[in-house]
C-alpha cells in the first residue's frame, strides 16, 4: 500500500537522522561578561599564523605552462578529479617537522596558528575516519594535525586552530558542481548527508587534538550553503567546546572582503576582512584581517611578489591601532618546509616583537582620529593608561606634537631600552622631545603614561547650508562619533574659543 510504504520511508529517515546526530542543535545564549571572557585570549593575542597547506603544494601554483595558480589550482586549471587524485600518491613531506613551524611562529610572536585541516578540494591533513582523501592515504600517512597539536602542547604559548572549508570539491554528496566537472555524478548525492560529514568532521577535529582555540570556516558563499546551515553548524560546534571561537564565514552574514558581519541575526564570534584592512576602527567590534605574504595563499614556486618586512610590520601596528586581529599566511611547500622569503620576515617580525610586542599584546584600538606620524594603540591599568606612540614618520626637528590630549602625563620612554623621552604638556598640547635619529627606522614605539582613561578631544565638524543668495546661514557643529560628554563652545568674532565662550546648544543663524 502506497501510503504505510510513505510512513515506512519517513520514519526510517527520521531514525537515521536522529542517530546520526545531524538534528537542529538548539541555540546558545550568552550573557556579554562570559562572551568577553571566551573571547579574552584572542583578543590579547592580536598576531597569529595562517597556513594553507595541502595537495595543491605539489603542482606549487604551475599547470601546463601556466604560473599564476594557487590553493584554487583544481578549480581554476579545470583539473579533472582523477588526475588531481594522483597527488595523493605523491603527498610526501619528508622536510615536514611540527615544532619547527610551532617555534617560528612563537619566534615571531605569534600566539596562534590557523591551519587548513580541509581547504575547497577537500583534502584532508588529518587521518579522518570519515574519508579516505586524507593525509593517512599518501606515501607520508602521519598525522600531520595530531603532530602540530603535540607541538604546540610541548613548546606551550602557541595556540592550535582549525580552517575548514565548507565547500567541497571532491565530496560526492556536496551538492554543487562546477560548470566543466564531468566526473563527479550528482544522481544519488545527498545534501543532508554531506552536512552530517562536515559535523563527524569537526567533531574528530574538536575532540581529539587538544585544546583548539578557533575554527575558521570558509566557502560558506556558495548558494549550497544557507542562513539557516549556518547558525545550526555554530551552534553544534559550540556545543562540542562551548569556549571555542568561530568565524563569521560559518553563516552568511559577511559583506564581501570588508568581511564584517552585516547584522546580529547572523552567527559568529569575529569579522574577516580579507586582504585588507579597514579604514577607521570599529568599536566594540572583533576582526581579524587575513593576509598573504605574497599573492598566494598556497604555494606558488613562481610569486616573488612578497610585501617587504616593513610593510607586514606596519600593518601589524596598523591593525592593533583599529582593535584587530592580524593573521598572516605562509604557503609551505611541498617538502613541508616554509619558503625561505617568509621564514626572513617572521625573522625580522619577531625581532621587532621581542623588543615592542608590549604595545601589540592585550592593547585596544587607538583614542585618536588620526595621527600623520603613524599608528596608536592603548591599554588601560587601572588608575593609569598607557598610549603606544608607533612612530613611523619621524619628525625631522625631532619634536612630536600631539594635540587634543586631556590626561595629565606622568612619564614617556622608548619602549625597547627604556630610554627617557623628555616631555612638555601646554594645555591639551603635548611635546616629545624625540633622540634626533628614529632608533627604529621601520616603527619606533613611545609609551606615554597617562592618568586615568584617554581622553582625547576631537576638533568639532562644521557644516554650513546655503544657497546662493545668503541672507541667513545655519551653522551646525558635531564631532566625529558622536558628543558623549564634551562640551561644545564657539565664538563668532574670529578669536579662538576658550572655556568661557557660548556653548553650543543647536544649530546657529
Ligand atoms: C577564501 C579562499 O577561497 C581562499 O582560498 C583563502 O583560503 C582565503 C583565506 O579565503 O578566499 C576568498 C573568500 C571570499 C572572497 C574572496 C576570496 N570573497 O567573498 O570575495
Amino acid at each position: 500500500m502506497p501510503t504505510a510504504l510513505y510512513r515506512l520511508t519517513l520514519a526510517g529517515i527520521l531514525a537515521l537522522t536522529l542517530y546520526t546526530g545531524a538534528a537542529q542543535t538548539p541555540a546558545i545564549t550568552e550573557p556579554p561578561a562570559q562572551r568577553d571572557q571566551r573571547m579574552a585570549w584572542w583578543r590579547e593575542a592580536r598576531f597569529g599564523m595562517f597556513i594553507h597547506w595541502g595537495l595543491y603544494a605539489i603542482p606549487a601554483g604551475e599547470w601546463n605552462g601556466a604560473t599564476n595558480y594557487g590553493e584554487w589550482i583544481r578549480h581554476s586549471a579545470q583539473i579533472p578529479l582523477e588526475t588531481y587524485d594522483r597527488f595523493v600518491h605523491q603527498f610526501n613531506p619528508t622536510a615536514f617537522n611540527a615544532e619547527a613551524w610551532v617555534q617560528m611562529a612563537k619566534d615571531a610572536g605569534m600566539k596562534y596558528i590557523v591551519i587548513t585541516s580541509k581547504h575547497h578540494d577537500g583534502f584532508c591533513l588529518w587521518d579522518s575516519k570519515e574519508t579516505d582523501f586524507d593525509v593517512a592515504s599518501t606515501p607520508f600517512r602521519r598525522d600531520i594535525l595530531k603532530e602540530l597539536a603535540d607541538a604546540c602542547r610541548k613548546i606551550g604559548g602557541v595556540k592550535l586552530c582549525f580552517y575548514h572549508s565548507i565547500m567541497d570539491w571532491h565530496h560526492p554528496d556536496y551538492t554543487l558542481r562546477r560548470g566543466w566537472e564531468t566526473d563527479r555524478p550528482l544522481a544519488g548525492a545527498d545534501r543532508a548527508r554531506f552536512i552530517i560529514y562536515l559535523k563527524k568532521q569537526l567533531k574528530e577535529l574538536v575532540t581529539n587534538y587538544g585544546d583548539i582555540g578557533v575554527l575558521w570556516f570558509d566557502g560558506e558563499w556558495e548558494e549550497f550553503w544557507t542562513h539557516a546551515d549556518g547558525k545550526d553548524l555554530y551552534n553544534y560546534v559550540r556545543s562540542l567546546k562551548p569556549d571555542i571561537i568561530v568565524n563569521n564565514r560559518v553563516d552568511k552574514g559577511r559583506g564581501g572582503m570588508a568581511g564584517m558581519t552585516s547584522s546580529s541575526e547572523y552567527a559568529g564570534d569575529f569579522g574577516t576582512p580579507e586582504q585588507e584592512i579597514p579604514e577607521t576602527g570599529l568599536p566594540g567590534v572583533d576582526w581579524e584581517s587575513c593576509m598573504t605574504m605574497n599573492d598566494n595563499w598556497g604555494y606558488n614556486k613562481n610569486d616573488l611578489h612578497f610585501k617587504t618586512s616593513e610593510d607586514l610590520l606596519r600593518k601589524l601596528a596598523d591593525i592593533a591601532s583599529k582593535g584587530g586581529n592580524f593573521l598572516l599566511n605562509i604557503g609551505p611547500k611541498a617538502d613541508g618546509t616554509f619558503p625561505q622569503q617568509s621564514i626572513d620576515r617572521l625573522r625580522d617580525i619577531g625581532a621587532w616583537m621581542r623588543l615592542n610586542g608590549e604595545s601589540i599584546y592585550g592593547t585596544s584600538a587607538s583614542p585618536f582620529h588620526h595621527t600623520a606620524w603613524g599608528r596608536v594603540t592603548q591599554k588601560n591599568l587601572g588608575k593609569t593608561s598607557r598610549l603606544y606612540f608607533h612612530v613611523f614618520d619621524w619628525p625631522k626637528s625631532g619634536l612630536l606634537e600631539v594635540h587634543n590630549l586631556g590626561n595629565t602625563v606622568t612619564k614617556a620612554y622608548l619602549l625597547a631600552g627604556g630610554q627617557a623621552v623628555p616631555f612638555r604638556k601646554k594645555g591639551f598640547s603635548l611635546s616629545l622631545q624625540l633622540p634626533s635619529a628614529a632608533p627604529d627606522p621601520i616603527n619606533t614605539v613611545i609609551v606615554v603614561e597617562i592618568k586615568g582613561a584617554p581622553e582625547v578631544f576631537h576638533t568639532p565638524q562644521i557644516e554650513a547650508y546655503h544657497t546662493e543668495f545668503i541672507s541667513t546661514m545655519e551653522v551646525a557643529l558635531s564631532l566625529p562619533g558622536g558628543q558623549g560628554k564634551a562640551v561644545l563652545r564657539y565664538t563668532t568674532d574670529g578669536t579662538a574659543p576658550g572655556p568661557k565662550s557660548s556653548v553650543y546648544r543647536g544649530p546657529l543663524i
